[in-house]
């Protein structure tokens, strides 16, 4: 690969470290309330303080530790700000106005301090009072012809108790329609998951990295995302196991890595090599790659050794000969080329696992956002399947979820397809029959809203018009919709694409006090290793106006419903109550307020770890797939000419999500900037564009929509030819509402088909 290094200069430190210090610092300082802050920030994660709000990796409890992570605390005091937007703002600025403004002006003024309502003829937003506000919700819930035109959208930051509440409000409604941010992120693992070994969540728990020998990473930048997870690689490497990542970029935070809290390292500036082997499979990958590993593996067994766990196959799974025997036939030439990895490398990386006693694999967004997502994770379960590495201590499967209650959510019921038995233990604690027809989950809500379906759209939380593909689509689709509600803690793109009647509706966040009638209140989140805990805010909230989530979610149900299935408001004077519910709906939080007084909290548990299945044959089931006909969806693939390139939308560091709290990308060596296109050098040469160049991208797809994302500077990178990747999400326009996944419906924001063009100014704004 030619060598360029005039518009890439990658971050040459450790990743951790000093820079991760200084780049907290500096956001901490921007907020104009340091100190503040700095004391919000120490009580992240202990055990009086809130659950940091950044992501759900889990944390061992030692009470002598501060925890906290350069992101974590960048999500803490993006939220803890003194910055408001009330009334005032508002009368200031049209929606239109706003619209023109970028995602980082809008979330940067501060937080909502008072519930308004969009008025179109002024096209502003207008103060109304809460009751206002609840009458004109119940108003239009109650004109639909049915409730299943109704979406309530969730994002992964509600707590259990805001989640129960919502789930059961909408519920007694009268539908299932619950998009949520899980739909474009772990769908796809909550699917494999629970079609192979019977429950939807990983199989490990932090503990078990310590006994682990060898971990696999597919697919995820824990360096930027899951920082806290780099802390549990080292020392999974000090404990003398390998660890192995396939990642289609080189990710700074997983080449190297020192720890900020650790003066001497920082001191030394050393840092020792994080992982034993980095691989660089093509985007969607990673099936073909470990297919190829569990080939390997077969070629030597059937040689006359001795590494498949054949008690483990005979006793525990069914299918595992159909499998074997599609392993065979799998031939290596279409192994190696969808991985894009040498037949070196794979049985390299083979070996290692054939060595090991303990396996886990860790897997994110690279796996979860193709077409073959479900496939890929199938073939993840088959892999550990094989040497018995599920249900024994340091061994088994570890999707590292997004948002810091995002496995809670669906543990209390977010769910458009809602098991039978939720469905009836509702019925049995609360006297209806809950609505038994499965709902919409997101993609199916944009096009429901398109086809008129849905009139009435309330989202708990996120960013709906930016986090979701096709973002001219799903604008033109929210705008269809009589009503739109954002429950939210900041201003974003969302709440200006309004449906006829709009709402927006401040709540409190994580790090506020939550004070109800019974006094100060505690919710309880759960992390991606079932570890369930209670979070206390800290703050006082900046505005009188301000409300809690479980409250708003109360008086939404009691001005549309009245007091059924149950007394709303009584409920929220003490969220103590709403966990009684839980604990009756759910066995697993029997004596629920009781446990989380435990300090760390507690464990759900996991079946599968046990070696339970609860699958309709009562083993894990090994599915066999082949491997796709093509790593892009077919739709896409048949648009590719030679020139075309295979797009990834992925996150900077300075973002959660669709916030952004800068423009810099420090480990990729980007700096007041996001129109990057990361591409490799040999591709910018072979297209005829040089290195700095803006570029227009078209996606492809058999539609004959023209989908564009324009104005890209190109940046050679170190990433397979081919291959490219930019931030979401400003490309989500790219991403056509109808790419999704098989199995999961995900949007595939890591496989779109492109083609570039020297770029045209045109000035128009997608949204
Ligand atoms: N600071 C911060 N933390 C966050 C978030 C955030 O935005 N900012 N978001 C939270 C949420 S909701 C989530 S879901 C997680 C997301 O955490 P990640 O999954 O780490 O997020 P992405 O930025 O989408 O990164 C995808 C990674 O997978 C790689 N990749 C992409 N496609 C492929 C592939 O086909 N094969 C392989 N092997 N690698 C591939 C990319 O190069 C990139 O390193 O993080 C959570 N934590
Ligand atoms: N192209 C592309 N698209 C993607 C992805 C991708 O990798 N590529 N990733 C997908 C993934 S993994 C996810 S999880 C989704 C994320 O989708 P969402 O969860 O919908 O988006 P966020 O950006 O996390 O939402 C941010 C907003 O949430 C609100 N908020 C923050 N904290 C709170 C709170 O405590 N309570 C309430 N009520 N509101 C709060 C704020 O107003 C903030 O503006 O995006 C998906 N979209
Ligand atoms: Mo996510």
């Amino acid at each position: 690969m030619r060598k360029n290094d005039i518009y890439f200069t990658p971050y040459s430190g450790p990743a951790g470290g000093w820079g991760a210090l200084k780049s907290t610092t500096k956001h901490l300082l921007k907020s104009r309330n340091a100190a503040r802050n700095i004391f919000t920030l120490l009580k992240t994660n202990q055990p009086t303080g809130f659950d940091c709000p950044g992501c759900a990796w889990g944390e061992k409890h030692d009470p002598a530790k501060i925890r906290f992570c350069e992101n974590g605390a960048k999500a803490v005091n993006w939220e803890a700000t003194s910055r408001k937007v009330g009334a005032d703002f508002f009368a200031q600025h049209s929606v239109s106005w706003l619209k023109e403004q970028s995602d980082y002006f809008l979330e940067y003024q501060g937080r909502l301090a008072e519930p308004v309502r969009y008025n179109s003829d002024s096209d502003k937003y207008e103060p109304i009072t809460w009751t206002d506000a609840f009458a004109l919700i119940a108003k239009h819930l109650k004109a639909l012809p049915s409730p299943h035109q109704g979406a309530f959208y969730t994002s992964g930051r509600a707590s259990n108790e805001a989640a129960f509440l919502y789930q059961l409000f909408v519920r007694a409604f009268g539908t299932n329609n619950f998009p949520d941010c899980s739909n474009m992120c772990h769908e796809a693992s909550g699917y494999a998951l629970t079609s192979s070994i019977g429950a939807g969540k990983g199989t490990v728990t932090i503990d078990d990295f310590e006994e682990a020998d060898c971990v696999f990473v597919f697919g995820q930048n824990p360096g930027t995302n899951h920082p806290r997870m780099l802390d549990t690689l080292r020392d999974c490497v000090e404990n003398g196991a390998q660890v192995l990542t396939f990642n289609t970029l080189k990710e700074r935070g997983l080449e190297r890595f020192q720890h900020p809290q650790n003066p001497v390292e920082m001191l030394t500036n050393s840092s020792k090599p994080l992982n034993t082997a980095y691989f660089t499979p093509k985007l969607g990958g990673d099936m073909a790659v470990i297919r190829g590993m569990a080939k390997h593996l077969l070629e030597r067994e059937d040689a006359g050794e001795s590494l498949l766990d054949w008690a483990f196959l005979k006793e525990h799974t069914q299918g595992y000969e159909a499998y074997l025997e599609r392993v065979r036939e799998t031939p290596w030439s279409k192994i190696l080329e969808q991985s894009g990895l040498s037949r070196d490398d794979i049985e390299y990386a083979a070996n290692q696992y054939a060595n090991a006693e303990r396996t886990i694999c860790t897997w994110a967004m690279g796996v979860t956002q193709h077409y073959h997502s479900v496939p890929t994770i199938h073939e993840i379960i088959n892999f550990l399947s094989l040497r018995g590495n599920i249900g024994k201590p340091g061994a088994g499967a570890c999707p590292v979820r997004g948002h810091s209650n995002v496995q809670g959510d669906r543990t209390m019921g977010i769910n458009e397809k809602p098991s039978q038995a939720l469905l009836d233990s509702l019925e049995k604690r609360f006297g209806f029959k809950p609505p038994q027809e499965h709902g919409y989950a997101v993609v199916d809500t944009i096009r429901a809203m398109k086809e008129g379906k849905v009139k009435a759209f309330i989202a708990l939380g996120g960013n709906f018009a930016a986090a979701t593909p096709d973002t001219q689509a799903t604008a033109e689709a929210l705008q269809q919709c009589d009503l739109t509600v954002q429950i939210s803690t900041k201003l974003n793109r969302s709440h200006l694409i309004t449906g006829k009647d709009a709402l927006i509706l401040p709540c409190l966040g994580r790090t506020d006090i939550d004070l109800q009638r019974s006094g100060e209140q505690v919710v309880t989140v759960e992390d991606s290793f079932s570890m369930v805990h209670a979070s206390g805010g800290v703050m006082e909230p900046l505005s009188s106006e301000m409300r809690s989530e479980p409250w708003i979610i109360a008086s939404m149900a009691q001005a549309t419903l009245g007091e059924f299935p149950i007394d709303w408001m009584a409920t929220v004077e003490d969220y103590g109550h709403i966990r009684n519910m839980i604990a009756d709906v759910f066995p697993t939080f029997t004596g629920f307020n009781e446990k989380i007084k435990q300090a760390g909290g507690f464990y759900l548990g996991s079946h599968p770890r046990e070696r339970i299945w609860d699958t309709p044959t009562g083993t894990a089931v090994m599915h066999s797939h082949d491997l796709p006909i093509s790593i892009l969806p077919l739709n896409a693939s048949k648009m590719m000419s030679d020139q075309s390139l295979v797009l990834q939308t992925l996150r900077s560091h300075d973002q959660y999500n669709t916030t952004v709290y800068g423009m810099n990308d420090r480990y990729r060596g980007i700096k007041n900037e996001r129109q990057v296109l990361f591409i490799n050098p040999s591709d910018i040469e072979r297209l005829g564009f040089e290195a700095g160049q803006k570029v227009d991208l078209f996606s492809l797809w058999d539609d004959k929509v023209e989908r564009t994302a324009k104005g890209f500077k190109l940046v050679p990178y170190d990433i397979p030819e081919g291959n490219i990747a930019a931030y979401y999400p400003e490309t989500n326009p790219l991403v056509p509402l109808d790419s999704i996944g098989e199995f999961s419906d995900t949007p595939t924001s890591k496989s779109i088909g492109v083609d570039l063009k020297q770029h045209v100014e045109d000035g128009k704004r997608i949204l």
